[in-house]
């Protein structure tokens, strides 16, 4: 095949997966941190080595704790070493036992640190618009075994908290959220962080605010929050006095140096990613079959996911098909967060019903397609990504043939 008509900025190319050479030297990630002022950081950790504290609720840790706090307006921030953990501790703090329902369309952490500690995850449904679980779907399923509710604000969109503290206050269940996506946004002007009796953030690597490794729970309720900061810490009140059960879930100061940081750098970060999602919105207008999530602009949002889906039935190529050719040439798009929690194990195999009862989970699990942001991407960066999948919708026959080959053993793509 001759070369392929590129509209757009870049010089037409051939696509990788027909044998051209990778638009891209090197893989174009989803989730590329964010670094923030280098010089800064390092002055962070100089001090902290001449100060010799280096973790246990240092002076960094503090400091990283209030500006979180003051941040998202609640009255305490207890920061841990990951969100993973963090999910840990927030369950057992607010007593979740016997069944707990969530949606199965997050990342396996929030179903895991359910069942790591013997609590039955129950998969509800999401509402396909907003990708975020469907109180109707959670009201379904409670049972005298229910303690309550997991909501997630995934990409950064806050969950209908009103319809779930709704059911919740009916029913007696305690509503925790996991906003590992959503820090810097907000929902109906309230910030994020306020919502259910917890809320935890993760401060991944890949995260909008990041801090290598690291989480914290937030939240309004003294006594929980006092309950937290002892679990995170072995259960210990003094120095060899220990009055809770407990676990090591400490952030070391050396992340929250990079917490403060990347904090620093937020207005920048935000900048950069929403002029990322406008390039895209452009790009992808005329394409058939493929719609960009859109996020209202009358709410705070870090714009961290670029998530496109694609619709079988209109794009001449599938999501799986348009992830092989971006793949091939070095655009590590991801297909978040296929095939769900109840496709993976321990719960494929401990409920192999679940699926029945999650139509709009499969569906978006099979279209959503999340695509390169953050600051080490540039416009024209953008531009190429999006010429590549237009390149391939355009000679979509031949892609697909080139794709049966490699499966069938012929050429890799
Ligand atoms: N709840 C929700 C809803 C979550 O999304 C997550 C985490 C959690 C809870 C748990 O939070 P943590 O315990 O992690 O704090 C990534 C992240 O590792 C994970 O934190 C995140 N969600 C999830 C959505 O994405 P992976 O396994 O898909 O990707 P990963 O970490 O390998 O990174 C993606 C790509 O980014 C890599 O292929 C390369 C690039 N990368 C990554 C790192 C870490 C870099 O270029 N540099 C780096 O330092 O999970």
């Amino acid at each position: 095949m001759e070369e392929l008509r590129n509209p757009g900025i870049a010089p037409a190319r051939r696509l990788a997966i027909l044998g051209g050479t990778p638009a891209f030297a090197e893989p174009l990630h989803v989730g590329r941190p964010n670094i923030g002022d280098k010089g800064q950081f390092m002055a962070r950790v100089s001090d902290i080595l001449d100060l010799r504290w280096l973790t246990n609720n240092g002076p960094v840790v503090r400091e990283f704790e209030q500006r979180i706090a003051d941040h998202v307006g609640v009255k305490h921030c207890v920061a841990m070493c990951n969100a993973t953990v963090a999910l840990e501790i927030a369950y057992k703090a607010v007593g979740f036992a016997g069944e707990v329902i969530l949606p199965s369309y997050t990342f396996v952490a929030t179903a895991h640190a359910l069942q790591w500690q013997g609590i039955t995850p129950v998969f509800a449904d999401i509402d396909p618009a907003t990708h975020n679980i469907d109180p109707a779907a959670v009201e379904r399923l409670i049972t005298p075994r229910t303690t309550g509710i997991v909501g997630v604000h995934v990409w950064g969109r806050a969950c209908d908290t009103e319809a779930l503290a709704d059911i919740a206050a009916r029913h007696g269940l305690t509503v925790v959220y996991d906003a590992a996506h959503a820090f810097g946004c907000s929902h109906r002007g309230r910030m994020i962080g306020n919502f259910g009796a917890c809320e935890v953030f993760s401060f991944h690597a890949t995260k909008f605010v990041n801090s290598f490794e690291g989480g914290a729970v937030v939240t309004n309720d003294d006594a929980l929050a006092e309950r937290m900061r002892l679990m995170r810490n072995f259960g210990f009140m003094g120095l060899d006095r220990v009055e809770h059960l407990g676990m090591n879930g400490k952030m070391p100061e050396v992340c929250a140096a990079m917490g403060l940081t990347s904090l620093d750098a937020m207005d920048g970060i935000v900048a950069a990613n929403r002029r990322n999602a406008e390039t895209y919105r452009k790009a992808f207008q005329d394409l058939p079959g493929i719609d960009l999530c859109q996020f209202s602009e009358i709410e705070r949002h870090n714009h961290q996911y670029v998530v496109a889906e694609v619709d079988g039935d209109t794009c001449p190529l599938t999501r799986d098909e348009l992830i092989a050719v971006l793949h091939a040439d070095n655009v590590r798009a991801r297909r978040y967060f296929w095939p769900g929690c109840h496709g993976m194990e321990p719960y494929r195999t401990l409920q192999p019903d679940a699926g029945a009862g999650l139509p709009c989970t499969q569906r978006v699990s099979e279209r959503v397609l999340v695509l390169p942001t953050g600051q080490s991407i540039d416009s024209q960066t953008v531009q190429t990504v999006v010429n590549i999948i237009r390149s391939a919708t355009e000679c979509a026959d031949e892609v697909r043939a080139a794709l049966t080959q490699a499966a069938s053993g012929g050429v890799s793509p």
